[in-house]
Formats: structure tokens, C-alpha cells, sequence
């Protein structure tokens, strides 16, 4: 059986069995913050302290070797890197908490990916790129972060998490991962990438959220 199989199988047995309950769940804690819309869908894992999140009818299903991850606009060389290319520009590992704004997190997660930094300089982007914009293969999921919160040394792109390659409900093969910053940030099934010079509103702020979503510090609502 191949890791496709496996994970549609995960999911749809997800789907047939506690699902329900857990929209049901969610929808009364979320009632009382009055905001995450019902089409978010929670799907509670065993002991491990993450919910997975989504916002469309089912997860984006990529194999690592089909991945293609577009970054354009205002850079010197608009690319298309594959998962290997992208691996072999500058690996880096880091360990480092993840906090949603709803309420839960999960500390000392290891990651493997690489630097937003070492991904900008490696295309060139322009002065004027004020603003990197992640997009989903998962639409309509996007975010952005400013040039400077984007270089932040521990801002980087995901393939792996605690040894194993990330996995698809955790947004595999590739997605962000931004610790200073609530979890809606850290965009899932990142396929492109965009330099520009003014922020398009990303899917939870077109719902309300910050889009300076510093933990503590932002509206959480
Ligand atoms: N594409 C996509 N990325 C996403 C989300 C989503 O629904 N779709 N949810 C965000 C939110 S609110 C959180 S807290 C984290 C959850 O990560 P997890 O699903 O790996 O637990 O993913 C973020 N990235
Ligand atoms: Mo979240």
C-alpha cells in the first residue's frame, strides 16, 4: 500500500467514524469565540496535543517527488524548485513550539526545512518585495508575512517533524512554519510563493484575525 492509499484511507475512516462529534465539539467551543466558521474542520489525533485543521472539503494529496513549489513576483530568478532542489539549497533544523489562537499548542516540535531567509536570497528578491505571500494547494488558504518578520531566522519551510517527513494532515510535503506567531500563520501544503510590495489580505484576516498574529500580543479574538 502506498503513502496515497494510507492517507486517504486515514482520512476517510476519520470522516466515518469521529468527525461528527468533533464538529459538534468544536462548534461549542468556537461558539464561544464567536468566530472560527464551520466549514474549519478539527480532527483531534490521540495524545499528541494537535488538532488538524482544514478549510476545504479534503486535504491536498502530494507525494514529496511530485511536489513543484513556485516563487515569482518580484524576485531576480522566478523558479520552480523540486522537493530535492529545495532540500539541497541550506537544510537547517530547529526545535520549537507551536501555538494555535484557539487555544492549544504543542512544545519542543523538531523541524527540518529551510530558512524563508536562504529561500529569498537563493531567488533574489528585489528591495521593493516588502511582502512574501504563502499560498496552498489547499484553496482558498493563503497568508503573508512583511520582508522582515519572513527573515526571521526561525521562519522557515517544512518537510520534516519530530525524525519523519512531514505528513500530509500536517500539511506535507512543504509547509511554514512561523513559532513567534499563532498557527494560521504557519500556511499547510505551501505550493507558492509570491514577493510583493503590498499585503493581500490572508484567509483568516479577510475573518478578522491579525495579520501581526504575535503570540500574546494580537487580537486572537
Ligand atoms: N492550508 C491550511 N493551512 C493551515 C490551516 C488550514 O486550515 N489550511 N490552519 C492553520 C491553523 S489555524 C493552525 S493552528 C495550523 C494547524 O496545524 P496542524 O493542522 O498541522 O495541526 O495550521 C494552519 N495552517
Ligand atoms: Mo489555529
Amino acid at each position: 500500500m502506498d503513502d496515497r492509499a494510507i492517507g486517504r484511507r486515514t482520512f476517510l475512516g476519520l470522516v466515518g467514524t469521529g468527525l461528527l462529534g468533533l464538529f459538534v465539539a468544536r462548534d461549542a467551543i468556537d461558539g464561544v469565540r464567536g468566530l472560527v466558521p464551520r466549514s474549519v474542520q478539527a480532527v483531534l489525533p490521540a495524545t499528541s496535543g494537535w488538532r488538524i485543521f482544514t478549510v476545504a472539503a479534503s486535504m491536498p494529496n502530494i507525494a514529496p517527488a511530485d511536489l513543484r513549489l513556485s516563487i515569482e513576483g518580484l524576485v531576480e530568478r522566478p523558479s520552480t524548485l523540486t522537493m530535492r532542489e529545495l532540500q539541497e539549497i541550506a537544510p537547517r533544523s530547529q526545535v520549537s513550539d507551536f501555538h494555535c489562537v484557539t487555544g492549544w499548542r504543542v512544545e519542543d516540535v523538531r523541524w527540518q526545512g529551510i530558512r524563508v531567509a536562504d529561500l529569498l536570497a537563493h531567488v533574489g528578491a528585489r528591495a521593493q518585495g516588502s511582502v512574501v505571500r504563502f499560498i496552498s494547494a489547499e484553496e482558498p488558504y493563503d497568508d503573508s508575512l512583511t520582508r522582515q518578520q519572513a527573515s526571521m531566522s526561525d521562519v522557515i519551510l517544512a518537510w520534516q517533524m519530530d525524525d519523519v517527513p512531514l505528513k500530509r494532515e500536517h500539511g506535507g510535503p512543504l509547509r511554514l512554519i512561523v513559532p513567534a506567531m499563532y498557527g494560521y500563520k504557519s500556511v499547510k501544503w505551501v505550493t507558492k510563493i509570491v514577493v510583493e510590495s503590498s499585503v493581500t489580505p490572508g484567509y483568516w484576516e479577510q475573518r478578522g484575525y491579525d495579520s501581526d498574529a504575535w503570540i500574546g500580543r494580537s487580537n486572537g479574538l
